[in-house]
């Protein structure tokens, strides 16, 4: 069986599905800690893990330039040999908060909560260098496919392609990353080389990498074509086109609130009349959290978070944001003992999350970023 090797994983975390395995940790552990621990990082596979030896490892790039270029081939104590850079990047499923886009009308895809995301510190060699040196040159209309070593039962490894211009971007800071948080991967993360896209959709970041190819066209693979793209919410399975569909690559806002979990009895402060709530919000493509907001009265009053972020430049900036708020609770609410929390960040870009899911549904339940909305009992 292919599965017989598959590795052990932490008993907290969820399986949306075991067979390949998927799933998150429990959200309310998830804002504790600004670098999610590995074991608990969530985990999105399509494919039965493969079991790679790290003496046998060996990575091919393949820079194009046709027939006079041979593919430079790497392994694995060459690419530790090269110039190790860092990163701290939050690395998001497109599917990331699914499950509250199922709630206005079924879609298909793994049920995700809020934990399809985790945040780490992932060290490597830089992409743009390896390119560089094998004479890649800037390119607008060329893509840089990744394959790993996961194959499909067709033997199709399973591919994405990212633009060569955020691969070749010293500022895009795309690595073969081998560790991440200072320990080597692990191997549902991808051991022993996962290529990380910061600011980019999970799907991009491939596990396993196995082959690096410059191309003059997107990878032909199910993920990059048929799958992890956006629709209008009136497309349905009769008239999706996904030819017609650009793939997902930066993604847009978003946050969710962490604690306290729905549903939750949730004291109220004596002294002042407050409740703390705390959470995460990311944007892609390197843009900054500049602001959290919470309400908890429908959006009449505003209160702004307090943001725990990396001091990165903005453009730069590929780590999430944790972020407490301390919420005034009203007599009203305190006599029904119950309040609806909502959540919306503000990036670089004052780009805002939407409010409700209606107008951004897609039958994939993908780029699932509108407020989040939590309802607890007060006590
Ligand atoms: N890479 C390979 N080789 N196989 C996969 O199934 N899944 C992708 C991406 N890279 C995948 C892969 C998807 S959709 C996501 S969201 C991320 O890996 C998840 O990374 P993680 O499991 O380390 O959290
Ligand atoms: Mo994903």
């Amino acid at each position: 069986s292919p599965w017989a090797q598959e590795p052990k994983r932490h008993a907290l975390l969820k399986p949306a599905s075991k067979r390949p395995f998927n799933a998150e940790p429990p959200i309310g552990l998830l804002a504790e800690k600004f670098y999610t621990p590995n074991e608990l990082f969530y985990v999105r596979n399509h494919l039965p893990v493969p079991v790679l030896a790290p003496e046998e490892y060996e990575l091919e790039i393949d820079a194009g330039g046709g027939e006079q270029k041979e593919p430079l081939t790497l392994t694995l104590a060459q690419i530790k040999a090269l110039p190790k850079h860092t990163v701290t990047a939050a690395i998001m499923c497109g599917g990331n908060r699914r499950s509250e886009m199922t709630s206005i009308k079924a879609v298909k895809g793994l049920s995700w909560g809020a934990g399809a995301v985790g945040n780490a510190k992932w060290s490597g060699a830089r992409l743009c260098d390896l390119l560089r040196e094998q004479g890649v040159q800037p390119n607008e209309s060329m893509h840089v496919i990744f394959e790993g070593a996961d194959l499909d039962p067709t033997s199709h490894p399973y591919g994405a392609s990212i633009p060569l211009s955020k691969a070749l971007d010293p500022r895009g800071d795309v690595i073969l990353a081998y560790e991440m948080n200072d320990n080597p991967l692990t191997r549902d993360h991808g051991y022993p080389i996962r290529v990380i896209v910061p600011g980019t959709v999970g799907a991009r970041n491939v596990k396993w990498l196995t082959r690096i190819v410059v191309a003059d066209h997107e990878s032909d693979s199910h993920w990059q074509q048929n799958d992890y793209k956006g629709f209008s919410p009136s497309t349905d399975w009769d008239t999706v086109d996904f030819g017609k569909a650009d793939a997902i690559q930066a993604m847009p806002v978003t946050s969710a609130i962490c604690t306290p979990l729905p549903g939750e009895r949730v004291k109220v402060n004596p002294q002042d009349g407050y409740i703390t709530v705390r959470g995460y919000a990311w944007s892609g493509g390197g843009r900054k959290i500049l602001r959290v907001d919470l309400t908890g009265d429908a959006g009449q009053t505003w209160h702004v978070a307090e943001l725990e972020q990396e001091d990165a430049p903005d453009g730069r900036h590929y780590g999430w944001s944790l972020w407490t708020a301390r919420l005034p609770i009203t007599k009203d609410q305190q006599e029904q003992e119950q309040v609806e929390i909502w959540a919306k960040a503000v990036d670089s870009a004052y780009n805002v999350q939407p409010e409700k899911f209606e107008h951004i549904w897609n039958l994939r339940g993908v780029l699932a970023n509108a407020y989040h909305k939590v309802k607890v009992k007060l006590a």
